[in-house]
């Protein structure tokens, strides 16, 4: 496994499948779990403790509210942890926002967008780390950018083409 993604509670799983989805796209072998920095405390530190000696090598953690996972996780592993602040009411994620992208300096915790698009974004930026010791991994990231730029020129002829008329 060179990827774990973690959910604070099952109901992220919504946000959080587009992580996999992605990370299946690129190949990359990982692992999905749902832990929680206050409700099993003990065992996410345990998760993030043995995580470098079970092969993994970037963290993902997603999580709502006052969102201390990604913290807590990066508390006890120096491997790169990712953070997707999870949107729920009353704040709509900017509790989560904060939660993940304030900390402390010593402790870093990479925190990208929040829900969907920060879902995706972990993953391509974890496929980013691993391409960095990985020439094939490199040019599937590199092909992907190029037909993400391909579409949007599409797009935009298609725009042109119909303005036109
Ligand atoms: C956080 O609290 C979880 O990451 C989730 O986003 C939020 C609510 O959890 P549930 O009450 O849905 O289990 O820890």
């Amino acid at each position: 496994m060179s990827v774990a993604v973690i959910m604070g509670s099952k109901s992220d799983l919504e946000v959080v499948k587009g992580a996999f989805d992605t990370l299946k796209e690129f190949g990359i072998p990982f692992v999905g779990r749902v832990l929680s920095a206050h409700r099993t405390p003990v065992e996410a530190a345990e998760f993030a403790a043995n995580a470098e000696k079970n092969g993994i090598q970037v963290i993902i953690c997603a999580a709502g509210m006052a969102a201390h996972l990604g913290g807590v996780i990066a508390a006890h592993t120096t491997l790169p942890v990712i953070g997707i602040p999870v949107a729920s009411a009353p704040f709509n994620g900017m509790d989560a926002l904060f939660s993940f992208v304030q900390m402390p300096p010593g402790i870093p915790v990479a925190t990208v967008s929040a829900g969907k698009a920060g879902a995706k974004n972990a993953a391509l930026y974890a496929v980013a780390m691993l391409a960095l010791n990985d020439p094939e991994l490199a040019k599937k990231l590199k092909d992907f950018r190029a037909a993400q730029k391909a579409k949007v020129l599409a797009a935009d002829a298609e725009l042109q083409e119909e303005l036109s008329r």
